[in-house]
């Protein structure tokens, strides 16, 4: 039976979308091909990632990207990898990218999902050799398939997600997904290239003792977030900060804690994506127990307005997010 398969040794990231697929026969094959297209992606930027030092293509690239920031090489390179295996795949219309100003049309309308993604975020640490990571969301298109994409394909609240995911190049490149039936982590076996289930049907602690926001910035908190911060020192609670998002959301998923970032005097509407990075994580953190929130609502309630739109994040631990709102709600 199933859990006998998802707990047993050896099964592999391919075998279990199929195994996936074969239980719920009305499933579509072609999310199957797109989480495998994805994979392979995966495979080929932690292999790019890997040799970022030594092969020196890690470093500043002279470009800026859409927000102004500076691009890394190695991000141009995942984005690229993604957006091809995407293209290739023919699963996909259209393509939302932290790299790409615009939507990235694939010209293919028979493909029935919009994919959004951050190909590799964190990447201020790539120079530093610290964990960085990818993150999807995966959408079904509203607009009938043979015609041309529309922005409403695109501008779709995190809530119509049909499958999001997060790969984390650390210390093990591990790649976590769901496609709303609860959270699998996969584990890389870099000798035979192969992803293996590792963390089967991932639940975050309901509480936790770790949270984790860049602190530099409390001076423009709001009085009530500095409130709630000040408690988690009183309890003796662990700061943890790696600068990499999916890095810090997923030891924070595996061991209790939370992750928050803010609005900010310099980032005034937060800092983090709504469309690539906190719906994707946000789908993931329910279907794991855990919650998040821009502070007044759901993220995955949010109707998004714009592409490369921002939010503040509260994620983790369901009863920590719980705590952080009754401070947070007082003074904002
Ligand atoms: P990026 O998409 O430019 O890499 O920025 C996102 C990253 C997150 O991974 C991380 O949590 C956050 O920015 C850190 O920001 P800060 O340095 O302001 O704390
Ligand atoms: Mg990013």
């Amino acid at each position: 039976n199933d859990s006998s398969l998802a707990y047993s040794v050896g099964v592999t990231l391919d075998r279990f979308i199929k195994k996936k697929q074969d239980d719920f026969p009305f499933a579509s094959g072609e999310l199957s091909q797109l989480l495998r297209d994805i994979a392979l992606a995966t495979k080929i930027v932690n292999r790019e990632t890997n040799r970022a030092g030594l092969a020196n293509i890690g470093g500043a690239f002279g470009q800026t990207n859409v927000q102004g920031e500076e691009q890394q090489k190695l991000d141009v390179i995942a984005n690229i990898r993604f957006t091809r295996a995407l293209t290739k795949g023919g699963e996909v219309c259209a393509v939302v990218s932290e790299e790409d100003d615009e939507v990235i049309d694939l010209q293919n309308s028979s493909g029935k999902y919009v994919v959004a993604i951050d190909p590799l975020d964190g990447s201020s640490n790539i120079d530093v050799n610290i964990s960085i990571g990818t993150i999807f969301s995966i959408y079904r298109r509203v607009t009938p398939v043979g015609s041309p994409i529309q922005l409403e394909d695109i501008m779709q609240p995190g809530s119509k997600q049909v499958a999001a995911g997060y790969v984390l190049y650390g210390s093990s490149t591990m790649l976590v997904y769901t496609t709303g039936c609860g959270v699998n982590g996969f584990t890389y076996e870099q000798s035979l290239g192969e992803f293996f289930l590792s963390h089967p049907e991932m639940k975050a602690p309901e509480d936790g003792k770790i949270f984790s926001v860049n602190e530099g910035a409390s001076k423009t908190f709001s009085k009530g977030l500095n409130a709630y911060l000040d408690t988690c020192k009183s309890r003796e609670y662990s700061a943890r900060y790696i600068g990499s998002l999916v890095a810090d959301f997923h030891r924070n998923l595996l061991k209790g804690g939370i992750y928050i970032y803010p609005e900010t005097a310099k980032n005034p509407e937060g800092k983090l994506r709504l469309l690539y990075e906190a719906n994707a994580l946000a789908f993931i953190a329910e279907q794991a127990g855990a919650a998040a929130t821009d502070g007044s609502q759901r993220i995955l309630d949010i109707q998004p307005t714009s592409l490369h739109q921002r939010t503040p994040l509260y994620i983790g631990s369901k009863k920590m997010v719980e705590e952080a709102m009754s401070f947070v709600g007082k003074d904002n």
